[in-house]
């Protein structure tokens, strides 16, 4: 998963271009709209879709302004795969070694529900935020509220108009149009179910924080996944992915969901990890640490 926000570069007058933009979003209508009118027609929307009046204008209220430089560091092209190999590093697996061993509570309490080896769940926190040290600091609901706005032609053309030459050129308009429509899509799903958390759990989506794609927490769940396999597993009434508690049970029940407790081959555990995040090479330094973490127990 992106772990950074990356700022759009390369074409020196696609930055001056985007600035621009960015201060019609931030200074000149909305000082005296506000941010509403931006984000009009979304609210429309999740009041059509069952959400009360005041729940979402109060969500609304204090909204950023679209972060279209997030959404053009995403249609970069030709930034390659990541390199996870230094998580194999011994002092790396000693620190899931450790981990385990600090929540070894929790961990007899996992076993016992859900039946999810720990070293697993150990492996993709590392990979995912290195145990929440590093969970990101975007604002979740202004991810998928600039991302859900890409439904709108206005809106991707000033994208366009701001990527580099060469990435337009790689992508072409049609392709470019179809990645930002699924990617609306997809954004005002994970909306909706931020706001599903807030109606059900009195979760305050506004202060919400994460990676610039929306993933929240040390497992890095998605809202969508937080809503069907979140646990509270300290029982203080809330759920908490950055709590140890919370994390640990909440990522066994997905995985436990997913068929992680009846996958015994290779090949079978690589398909339950492969739907946490759909990279080959992520999936294979995941198995690879939990084994490695079980080798040296
Ligand atoms: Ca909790």
């Amino acid at each position: 998963m992106l772990k950074r926000t990356v700022v759009v570069g390369g074409n020196f007058c696609a930055l001056l271009l985007l600035s621009s933009i960015l201060a019609l979003f931030s200074c000149g209508p909305c000082r005296a709209k506000g941010q509403g009118e931006i984000y009009r027609e979304l609210q429309n929307r999740l009041i059509r879709d069952g959400f009360s009046r005041a729940l979402v204008g109060r969500a609304f209220r204090s909204a950023r302004p679209p972060m279209l430089h997030l959404v053009c560091s995403t249609m970069r092209t030709g930034t390659g795969v990541p390199d996870y190999d230094h998580f194999l590093a011994p002092k790396e697996i000693a620190c899931a070694r450790r981990f385990i061993e600090d929540h070894r509570n929790c961990f007899v309490e996992e076993k016992a529900e859900y039946g999810v080896a720990p070293e697993i769940i150990a492996a993709l926190f590392l990979v995912e935020t290195h145990f929440g040290s590093y969970t990101g600091k975007t604002p979740t609901m202004a991810v998928f509220s600039t991302f859900a706005i890409m439904n709108r032609k206005g809106n991707r053309d000033l994208v366009w108009r701001s990527i580099s030459a060469s990435d337009r050129a790689a992508w072409g308009r049609r392709a470019f149009d179809k990645k930002l429509l699924d990617r609306s899509a997809w954004a005002y799903g994970e909306l909706r179910a931020l706001f599903e958390l807030e109606r059900r759990c009195g979760m305050k989506i506004e202060s919400l924080r994460g990676s610039v794609m929306g993933a929240i927490g040390w497992p890095q769940f998605l809202p969508t996944s937080l809503v069907k396999y979140g646990v509270d597993g300290n029982g203080d009434g809330r759920i908490d992915l950055n709590n140890a508690a919370d994390a640990i049970l909440s990522t066994a029940n997905y995985l436990r969901a997913y068929g992680w407790c009846e996958a015994k081959t290779r090949p079978q555990k690589e398909a339950v990890i492969y739907n946490y995040n759909h990279s080959r090479a992520y999936v294979q330094i995941v198995l690879g640490i939990a084994e490695r973490t079980s080798e040296v127990r």
